[in-house]
């Protein structure tokens, strides 16, 4: 084996995920990330639009975050009696070259169980994870009870 193919293994095998395809969060940009901070124990809702670069579709499968001991993907729904509720949802798909917005009353991050006192104005990391291993950490902004939108 020449040194030049000895150093070509090496560096394929310290860099598993580089290789002709990239990885679906490589093409994923996320804006516009915050989250709702309710008062006392009540879940937080996450919101994020991701839009995404690539030719072919990526796939939200869960979320985490230190900040919370428990992230899900949720949809509120609408009920034909007026009353809202929610499921969750296992795979969220952005569309190649669409975007996805997660905001309030439709697709969420449910946030439950804060490890420590979150207050208006942190930011709080939660990283997403798509159907492939790959990942993408997102930073999301602690707004208030009755922010608005700003999508
Ligand atoms: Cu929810």
């Amino acid at each position: 084996m020449t040194p030049r193919a000895l150093g070509f293994l090496l560096a394929t095998s310290l860099l598993p995920t580089a290789g002709l395809h990239a990885a679906q969060a490589d093409h994923v940009t996320a804006s516009h990330a915050w989250i709702r901070l309710l008062p006392g124990d009540l879940p937080a809702g996450g919101y994020v639009t991701l839009q995404n670069n690539g030719a072919t579709a990526a796939t939200l499968v869960a979320a985490q975050s230190a900040a919370y001991a428990s992230v899900m993907i949720h949809q509120s729904l609408q009920e034909t009696d007026g009353t809202s509720r929610m499921a969750m949802i296992g795979r969220l798909m952005i569309p190649a070259h669409g975007d996805m917005s997660l905001v309030p009353a439709s697709y969420h991050l449910m946030l439950q169980q804060a490890s420590h006192p979150l207050k208006v104005g942190d930011s709080v990391d939660i990283t997403l994870d798509f159907a492939d291993g790959s990942r993408l950490p997102v930073h999301f902004l602690v707004r208030p009870a009755n922010a608005v939108d700003t999508n």
